[in-house]
């Protein structure tokens, strides 16, 4: 069946739904594709940190009334090595917060809001077969099987590729256009859901000479923490008790205790930098996951990819209205923000993460910087200027 639509979106994760959703209030029409099931994009565990400009965002576009209800503001994080926990208060040092989140729940908003304003069909989930064609003429052509096993072709005027790490959209533009830069890192994230009240007032991101651990949240009954483990690591050798007693030992200090829970969701995740440039190709439109992944040491992929968004739908508009400029600036002036949170992450990153094999040299550079940043005022501003973000680009609000 041949369709017609402005814009083509690929893929339901938080970049493509806020998309969908901007465009929506600029009047704009867009078809939006996910080969995963509404219950699965609603379930899959990741990020729980939004920095303030993603929730001034939020609220910008009439997203954030359960966010507002829900949303636990955080004003620090604690920096703990050689058996000392020190806090960062960002408040004190920047006047800004970070809100505890978590990225299902912001997806579960998305979700209700599109269908709500665009009826049942406004997501298609669960297509098969899906490709995009034609970008680098005006008349881009998306095709996906529906779940109901109809073959559409949709015209668009642009498509959005916002389709994750392991989409389709970044593998159709023809390799010599793309410059792709790549690290992998040696350690990945053993993350757990637990059933438990957190047992710390604020984020505690641990450097240990067993490894990284961070202990997160999700509500005040619901916890989240991370173990750094080996990337090949298999998670069957991870039942909980040993999970915990892992966890306890790297958070240890005395008069503090972890409290261990019910374990409901466990999963392993690789770490790497990677950087897509330029995240436009014709009429295809790079965003998020896409376009560029962070280690989640520093908290930013979610954020950024909201930010792309952003900055994309008013871009788009203009494309659309014969007023190419922010369409033609899109991709330098993401990247430019993708670089900022690339050193940011890595910087955390490697600041707290043991590298196996590591010379003896690494272990106290960490704590130098560590203790630095804990107790230079301009050293920890720097950190929390960072975390809490960089303003969006003063276009995006627009
Ligand atoms: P997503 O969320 O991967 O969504 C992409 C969607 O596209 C679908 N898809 C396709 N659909 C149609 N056709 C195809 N061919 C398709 N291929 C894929 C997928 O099913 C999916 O629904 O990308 P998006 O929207 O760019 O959002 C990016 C974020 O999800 C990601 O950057 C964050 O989760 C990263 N991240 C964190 N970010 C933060 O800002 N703060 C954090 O605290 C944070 N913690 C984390 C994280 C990521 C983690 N993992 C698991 C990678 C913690 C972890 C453990
Ligand atoms: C999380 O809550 O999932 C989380 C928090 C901070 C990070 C990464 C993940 O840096």
């Amino acid at each position: 069946m041949r369709t017609r639509t402005q814009v083509g979106i690929v893929g339901a994760g938080p970049a493509g739904l806020l998309l969908s959703h901007l465009l929506a209030q600029r009047g704009i029409d867009s078809v939006l594709i996910e080969i995963r099931s509404r219950e699965y994009c609603e379930a899959r565990q990741r990020a729980g940190v939004l920095e303030a400009g993603s929730v001034a965002l939020l609220r910008a576009a009439g997203l954030a009334g359960r966010l507002d209800r829900h949303g636990i503001e955080h004003g620090g994080i604690y920096l703990q090595f050689g058996g000392e926990r020190r806090h960062i208060d960002f408040r004190d040092l920047t006047g800004k917060t970070v809100t505890v989140y978590a990225q299902t729940e912001v997806v579960r908003d998305l979700i209700a809001r599109r269908i709500t304003d665009g009826g049942a069909g406004a997501i298609q989930f669960s297509v098969t077969s899906p490709q995009v064609a034609d970008l680098d003429t005006d008349r881009p052509v998306l095709r996906y099987t529906s779940q109901d096993g109809v073959r559409y072709e949709v015209s668009c005027d642009a498509i959005a590729g916002c389709d994750g790490f392991h989409g389709i959209c970044r593998t159709a533009v023809p390799a010599d256009a793309l410059t792709i830069v790549e690290r992998g890192y040696p350690y990945a994230w053993l993350g757990i859901l637990a059933d438990v009240p957190p047992s710390t007032d604020e984020l505690i991101y641990a450097h240990h000479a067993r490894g990284f651990a961070l202990h997160s949240l999700r509500t005040p009954a619901v916890s989240r923490l991370y173990l750094q483990v080996s990337p090949d690591e298999d998670i069957a050798s991870w039942p909980d008790e040993r999970i915990w007693a892992e966890l306890s030992e790297r958070f240890a200090l005395p008069g503090w205790t972890l409290r261990p829970g019910p374990v409901l969701d466990k999963s392993i995740t690789p770490m790497r930098s990677f950087v897509s440039a330029p995240m436009r190709y014709g009429r295809l439109f790079l965003a998020g996951d896409a376009a560029h992944i962070v280690p989640p040491t520093g908290a930013k992929g979610l954020n950024l990819a909201l930010a792309d968004v952003a900055y994309l739908a008013p871009a788009l508009d203009g494309l659309l209205h014969g007023r190419p400029d922010k369409a033609e600036a899109y991709s330098e002036t993401c990247l430019q923000r993708v670089w900022r949170a690339t050193h940011f992450s890595w910087w955390m990153t490697t600041m707290l993460h043991r590298t196996p094999g590591a010379d003896d040299l690494e272990a106290p550079l960490q704590l130098a910087q560590l203790r630095y940043t804990t107790t230079s005022r301009a050293a920890a501003t720097s950190l929390a200027e960072n975390y809490t973000g960089l303003p969006l680009n003063a276009d995006s609000a627009a």
